[in-house]
């Protein structure tokens, strides 16, 4: 049974450094800090859609679980500005970019 345990627990070490390594791989940008990050039209329940900067990592979950898209701009200074979340053609990408 520890022989088991002692298996399971390397394949569980394996998965995880694996995972680590992905991550780290996976970031689009080194030493450049504004690179990894994007500008996305936010919806909010309390508030009008409008503009906000994420983390590139952070980016997939606003895209599903608000209905945001994603702003072409690099634009710092529309962060904050209101925007339309429209996206028809379903590509994540706001089909009115500001
Ligand atoms: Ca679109």
């Amino acid at each position: 049974m520890w022989r088991f345990t002692a298996v399971l627990f390397a394949i569980a070490a394996m998965v995880g450094l694996a995972m680590v390594h992905g991550s780290v791989y996976a970031q689009p940008s080194h030493g450049n800090p504004h690179a990894d990050k994007q500008l996305i039209c936010h919806v909010a329940d309390s508030t009008s859609a409008h503009i906000i900067e994420v983390a590139l990592p952070a980016v997939p979950a606003h895209l599903r679980n608000h209905g945001d898209c994603i702003i072409n701009s690099t634009d710092r200074n529309l962060i904050g500005q209101p925007c339309d979340p429209t996206d028809a053609n379903g590509d994540d990408i706001c089909d009115i970019q500001p």
